[in-house]
C-alpha cells in the first residue's frame, strides 16, 4: 500500500527508510502491534494502542504521542491508503545511535513506524478448522511483551509451516502456553479452558474479546493452566488471533481432534465474535 508513518509523517512507504544502526534492527529492542481494519474501520483499537504503550513502558520506552494524536494518524494512514479489509502494523523501537548493547545517553528519538497491508479474511479455514503441531516453548520469560524479537515464535512457526500446518503449538514442561502467534483455547465438558494472562503468554486482544463473549453468553469459561494430556483429549479446541479470530483446530500432531469437525461452543463463539465485528465495523 502506498503511504506508511514514520516518525508522526504520513510519507510514500518507498521513502520510508530507517538506518541500519536503528535499534528496532540490531537488537529487536523495540515493540510492535498489528491491528485489524474491517471496511476501513480498526477493530479494537484502543485496546490494541493500550497493549503497545503497555509493551513499550516495560521496555522503557515512552511512545512520544498521546493516544488519541496517534489514534487519528492511523485512521488518516488507513484513508491515503484506501485499505478496507486489512491490518496496520505499528511498531517503536529505541531510536538510532551507534551500536551498543545499553539504552543510549541522552535524548534519542525513538523510531515509530506503521504502514497497512491487504488481508482477507480466512474464511474457508474458519469454517474448516487448521491443522497444528506441538513445538516446545523456547521463549524468553516476558512472552507478554509484543516484543520484536520474534526469533523463537519465528522458528515454531516455520516448523508449522514445513509441516503443511497454520500454526505451531507451544508447551513449557507439561502446560500449553500459546500459538506462535495465537493464544489457544479447548473446551472439555462444555467449559472453555485458556492459559492465564501471565508472564508466560501474550494477552490478546482476541482472547480478552473471547472471554467477554462467554461470560456474556453464560458460557463456562476459567482461565488456568491446561496439560498437554488435556489438549489432546479436548472436546474441542481453538486459536485466537487479530487476523485468524476464533480459529478452530481440527489436528494435532496428526492426531484428530475429537471428530475432526469444528465444535459447537467453537462455532457458536465465532459467530458471537462476528456480530461484535458487525456492530463495530459494519457488515461483512
Ligand atoms: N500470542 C502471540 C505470541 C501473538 O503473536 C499474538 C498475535 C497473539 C497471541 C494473539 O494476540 P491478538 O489477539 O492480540 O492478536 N500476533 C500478531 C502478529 O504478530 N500477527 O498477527 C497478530
Amino acid at each position: 500500500m502506498g503511504f506508511a508513518i514514520l516518525n508522526g509523517e504520513i510519507i510514500e512507504r518507498v521513502n520510508a527508510f530507517v538506518d541500519v544502526e536503528d535499534r528496532g534492527y540490531q537488537f529487536g529492542d523495540g515493540v510492535y502491534e498489528v491491528i485489524r481494519v474491517y471496511n476501513g474501520r480498526m477493530f479494537t483499537a484502543k485496546e490494541h494502542l493500550r497493549r503497545f504503550v503497555r509493551s513499550a513502558e516495560s521496555i522503557c520506552i515512552t511512545i512520544p504521542y498521546p493516544t488519541e494524536q496517534l489514534m487519528s494518524l492511523l485512521e488518516k494512514l488507513i484513508q491515503k491508503n484506501s485499505l478496507q479489509q486489512g491490518i496496520i502494523y505499528l511498531q517503536i523501537s529505541r531510536g538510532i545511535t551507534p551500536r551498543n548493547h545499553a539504552f543510549p545517553v541522552g535524548d534519542v528519538a525513538p523510531t515509530l513506524v506503521a504502514y497497512t497491508k491487504e488481508v482477507d479474511r480466512p474464511v474457508e479455514k474458519l469454517k474448516s478448522g487448521v491443522k497444528t503441531i506441538l513445538v516446545e516453548d523456547i521463549r524468553w520469560l516476558r512472552c507478554d511483551i509484543k516484543s520484536l524479537n520474534l526469533l523463537a515464535n519465528v522458528l515454531a512457526k516455520q516448523k508449522a509451516a514445513e509441516a503443511n500446518c497454520f500454526e505451531a503449538i507451544q508447551y513449557r514442561g507439561r502446560d500449553i502456553t500459546e500459538g506462535s502467534s495465537s493464544n489457544i483455547f479447548i473446551v472439555k465438558d462444555s467449559v472453555v479452558i485458556t492459559h492465564p494472562s501471565t508472564n508466560l503468554i501474550l494477552k490478546g486482544i482476541t482472547k480478552d474479546e473471547i472471554l467477554r463473549l462467554c461470560t456474556a453468553n453464560a458460557i463456562a469459561v476459567v482461565e488456568r493452566t491446561f496439560t498437554l494430556e488435556e489438549l489432546m483429549q479436548a472436546d474441542e479446541a481453538f486459536l485466537s488471533s487479530t487476523t485468524g479470530e476464533v480459529m478452530p483446530i481440527i489436528e494435532i500432531d496428526k492426531k484428530i481432534v475429537k471428530d475432526g469437525v469444528p465444535g459447537p461452543v467453537t462455532r457458536r463463539l465465532q459467530a458471537f465474535f462476528e456480530e461484535e465485528i458487525k456492530s463495530k465495523c459494519g457488515n461483512l
